[in-house]
């Protein structure tokens, strides 16, 4: 298993729209492995494989609640199942210490394959389907400041640079 580099907003990369896994085989359980080992390092909860520079539709969650267990989604589709709107505060290990509410639909069904390449349907709900609407969303070249305002956004970007700059001088 290896740790990989997590790519940080503004970075191109991560618009990049990621391709449907054609077969479940070894490279990609050693993909699915090391994006364990990765998110764990960083205390997230989701990673998708765009994030790590990998350009394939591969997604890991782990909550880390009593509820839940690890979750692998290979080529994921959802359906939203209600009109209900949710509103959480988001964080994204590509985008760190930002934290913004975003509104997502509260219910979805999801349909995707796992580590074994067999295909699972399951419905969540909360901070589960909140989490899988964002990693959905990397696989699309999306990130979760582009829910909010182009001002907060352009704020987002500054501060990000200062950090970096920050981080370089010191
Ligand atoms: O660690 C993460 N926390 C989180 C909190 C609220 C909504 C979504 C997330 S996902 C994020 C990890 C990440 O960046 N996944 O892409
Ligand atoms: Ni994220």
């Amino acid at each position: 298993m290896a740790l990989r580099k997590i790519l940080e907003f503004p970075d191109s990369r991560l618009r990049t729209v990621a391709k449907d896994v054609e077969t479940v085989n070894d490279s990609i359980r050693t993909l699915v492995d090391d994006m364990f080992e990765t998110m764990y390092e960083a205390q997230g909860i989701g990673l998708a494989a765009t994030q790590i520079d990998v350009h394939l539709r591969v997604v890991v969650i782990d909550l880390q609640d009593d509820e839940n267990q690890p979750l692998v989604m290979i080529n994921p589709k959802f359906k939203t199942l209600t009109q209900e709107i949710d509103e959480m505060q988001e964080g994204c290990l590509s985008v760190p210490g930002v934290y913004e509410v975003v509104k997502r639909p509260d219910r979805i069904r999801l349909k995707a394959f796992n580590r074994d390449g067999e295909v699972y349907e399951m419905e969540a709900e909360g901070l589960l389907a909140v989490c899988i609407q964002h990693e959905c969303d990397h696989l699309n070249g999306k990130l979760f400041v582009d829910h909010l305002s182009t001002l907060k956004r352009s704020r987002i970007r500054s501060k990000l640079a200062k950090q970096k700059r920050t981080e370089a001088t010191s």
